[in-house]
């Protein structure tokens, strides 16, 4: 039998990887590495790295105990060239395998790699279908072609008929609906805390990672420790138990709520193991599927949750790999202004946006909507540059892959792709932050001022925003109100709020907001 290495990426981290389908244990070798490149193309937080590379050394450990023979280097060992290509050629020669079998890579930037890689080294490189996601990318290509507008209330559905997740024999959403988003709105009561979270016990192997970490990244942005992720399958199962007993059945009811001191909430935790493979998204689903069946959480919870797994998380992949690489290059608004230096954990006045950057520091996670209405709404309306903020998103959040964070960042959060994510900005006033958060209360800006010296940045951002971009959203039915109550207002207001914004924006240009 010919000799074939199996490359495996550190998302990759599953047992039932298309790839592994086809390895026979008597003549095949596994290859996996940390290299250098893939540690440096962002400027990683530390918890990510170390999370990374203690799952990718437990999951060896994994595979060896199922008797695959594993050939892994080590980010710090002597030899190692720092990247996939340089190890994949010393692998070569290694092993002289007569073929390389890889499971499509996630992202554009390592596929475009891979597809050179049959020339380069002159062995045939098979790159199979990754099975771990729902929908295939020709499935998405399809569902897309002719559609005006790809809307992911309509891909969702098509998802919940396939998969049969929440419907009756008839293939008709239980409970009577499709969505229960508009129940997933409640503000956050007061004094509100979220159950503990779990921590998972440190062995010598995750020790080691953090130790070399520590040593090799030491000015990256973030705190190392205290380190709680789970690193094996085991681990991240616990934590899916725990979520789908203890915080699903609140999960819907504060989906949107954002709470100072309190990271998590009712969220799940969970993206980081699902995008590296340690829990695959059709097993958590059903999880919470089962839940609902067994009363244990109520419909908006479990439809909430399973819509941003089977919906959402298969909707970005779609228009990723539908529109890369150029997606990248989105720019709709023109948008220019570099990134502040509080996104890096500089000062800024202004609360809502210190806490989530501090969230971010402390635990490389912040929830969806701190991700998409504090730091992705703010850079919407200073016009902050796309790929500086995506660069930002991508380097900062644990969970963070090309796949999914660029079509959040670019599409939904900063409607750069002009509108084929999302239909409408996702520009939000202070009212929005104040209604959903208690952030406001700590803040020294009011909320309900839009001009004045204690005026809320976010207010007169937000009409300078659509002053500023009116040619570009003015036709935008979902708008409809907006430039009626912007013209509504005298004309000395109106000024008097473009004044303010231009005051902010120079403060913003010179870090003293
Ligand atoms: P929960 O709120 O518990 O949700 C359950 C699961 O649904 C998540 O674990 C995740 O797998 C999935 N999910 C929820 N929303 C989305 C979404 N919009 N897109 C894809 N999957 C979703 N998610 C990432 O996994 N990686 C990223 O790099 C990333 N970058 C983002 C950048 C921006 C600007 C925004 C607005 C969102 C981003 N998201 C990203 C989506 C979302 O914020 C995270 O998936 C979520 O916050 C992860 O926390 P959780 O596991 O507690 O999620
Ligand atoms: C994110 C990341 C990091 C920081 N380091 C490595 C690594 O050293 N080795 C590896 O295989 N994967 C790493 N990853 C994840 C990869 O970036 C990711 O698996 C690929 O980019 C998928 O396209």
């Amino acid at each position: 039998m010919p000799k074939t290495l199996h490359f495996i990426f550190g998302d990759q981290l599953s047992l039932n990887l298309s790839s592994l389908h086809h390895f026979d244990k008597n003549h095949d070798v596994i290859l996996m590495c940390e290299v250098m490149k893939e540690a440096t193309y962002v400027l990683h937080h530390p918890k990510k790295i170390a999370f990374i590379f203690s799952a990718m050394r437990h999951f060896v450990l994994e595979l060896q105990g199922l008797g695959y023979e594993v050939d892994y280097v080590k980010l710090d060992d002597e030899k190692n060239s720092g990247s996939f290509e340089g190890e994949l050629q010393r692998a070569i020669s290694r092993h002289n395998p007569q073929k390389i079998i890889i499971t499509e890579p996630s992202e554009y930037r390592v596929l475009e790699e891979v597809l050179k890689w049959q020339e380069s080294y002159k062995i045939p490189v098979e790159i199979l279908d990754d099975e771990r996601f729902l929908c295939s990318k020709i499935e998405f290509r399809k569902w897309a072609k002719n559609k005006k507008e790809l809307r992911l209330e309509f891909f969702y559905r098509e998802m919940r008929k396939k998969y049969k997740i929440l419907v009756d024999a008839d293939l008709k959403p239980l409970a009577g609906r499709w969505n229960f988003d508009a129940e997933n709105r409640k503000t956050p009561k007061s004094g509100m805390k979220s159950p503990k979270r779990i921590s998972h016990k440190k062995d010598n192997i995750t020790l080691e990672v953090l130790d070399l970490v520590a040593k090799k990244f030491p000015q990256n942005f973030g705190d190392l420790l205290p380190f709680h992720f789970a690193v094996t399958r085991k681990e991240a199962l616990i934590e899916a138990q725990h979520f789908i007993d203890e915080l699903l059945p609140n999960f819907g009811d504060y989906q949107d709520a954002m709470v100072a001191d309190e990271a998590y909430l009712y969220h799940s935790l969970l993206s980081c193991y699902i995008n590296i493979g340690l829990i695959v998204p059709l097993e958590i689903c059903k999880m919470a599927e089962n839940s609902y069946h067994q009363k244990k959480a109520p419909i908006n919870a479990v439809e909430g949750f399973i819509r941003q797994i089977l919906g959402w998380r298969e909707y970005v992949r779609g228009v990723y790999w539908l529109y890369m690489p150029q997606y990248l290059e989105n720019n709709f608004f023109n948008a220019t202004r570099a990134l502040p230096e509080f996104y890096w954990g500089e000062k800024t006045a202004m609360f809502c946006l210190k806490e989530v950057v501090n969230q971010t520091k402390i635990h490389s996670y912040s929830h969806h909507i701190q991700r998409l209405m504090i730091t992705g709404n703010f850079a919407l309306l200073a016009g902050l540059n796309p790929k500086k903020v995506h660069e930002w998103y991508l380097a900062v959040y644990a969970d963070a892959f090309d796949w999914v964070e660029v079509p959040n960042t670019i599409g939904m959060a900063l409607h750069a792709d002009g509108g084929i994510m999302a239909s409408k900005p996702y520009a939000a006033s202070a009212k929005y932050i104040s209604k959903m958060s208690n952030f406001c209360k700590s803040c020294k800006f009011d909320p309900d001022e839009i001009i004045g010296e204690n005026a809320c940045p976010f207010n007169s951002l937000y009409w300078n925003f659509m002053k500023q971009n009116e040619s570009r959203l003015k036709s935008n039915q979902r708008l409809k109100f907006v430039y009626p109550t912007w013209y509504k207002m005298k004309e000395e207001k109106r000024e008097e709020i473009l004044k303010t914004a231009k005051k902010y924006l120079e403060k913003l240009e010179n870090n003293q907001l």
